[in-house]
């Protein structure tokens, strides 16, 4: 079965938030469509306390409970099926969905007969790629689709070169209009 997986499409990663994706905003009508194509719709949630050792090579973003954690506000969210809260410990960054706290992702997939992953969501260099690289690392089929991802891009090419990284490490990409 195949899941799509859209990760951290938080306010704070959006135009206006704190560490913000350029595109954001673009890709989330993108993800609304695809979500009727799938049974299995999950999520992560970047989930930090006030004090993390994560802020010190990032702006504080997405504080628990904070209105920058909360989901971009046009995501149809009645449509996730379970949320996984990443980055919730203080002393490291917890950058992967595979890295949840309060529920194991990879267990999920498994009890759901998922060995197929679509991923989505922000930001393609840090937890889109990382995640992805894990769910390879856990033999799962895994697919990113390059439009339903933003970039933060700190140095210009930022994003190219995270799609060649995956590129070269088993991740498949595809574009949305491929998917059935
Ligand atoms: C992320 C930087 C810091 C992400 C989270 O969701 O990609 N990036 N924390
Ligand atoms: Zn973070």
């Amino acid at each position: 079965m195949k899941a799509l997986l859209i990760v951290d499409l938080q306010r704070d990663f959006c135009p206006g938030g704190a560490l913000p994706a350029a595109k954001a905003n673009h890709i989330v009508p993108v993800i609304n469509n695809l979500m009727g194509k799938f049974e299995h719709v999950i999520a992560s949630r970047d989930w930090h306390p006030e004090e993390s050792v994560h802020f010190s090579v990032w702006p504080k973003h997405c504080i628990r409970h904070s209105e920058g954690a909360k989901f971009h506000p046009d995501l149809q969210v009645d449509q996730i099926k379970q949320t996984f809260l990443k980055g919730t410990e203080g002393k490291d960054d917890g950058y992967s969905a595979f890295e949840a706290t309060n529920k194991n992702l990879n267990e999920y997939l498994g009890q759901n007969q998922i060995d197929q992953l679509f991923i989505t969501g922000l930001t393609t260099e840090y937890c889109v790629k990382e995640t992805a690289l894990d769910a390879v690392r856990n033999n799962i089929d895994t697919y990113v689709i390059r439009d339903a991802v933003a970039a933060v891009n700190k140095e210009k090419g930022d994003e190219g070169k995270a799609f060649a990284e995956m590129e070269e490490k088993g991740v498949r990409l595809i574009f949305s209009t491929k998917i059935k």
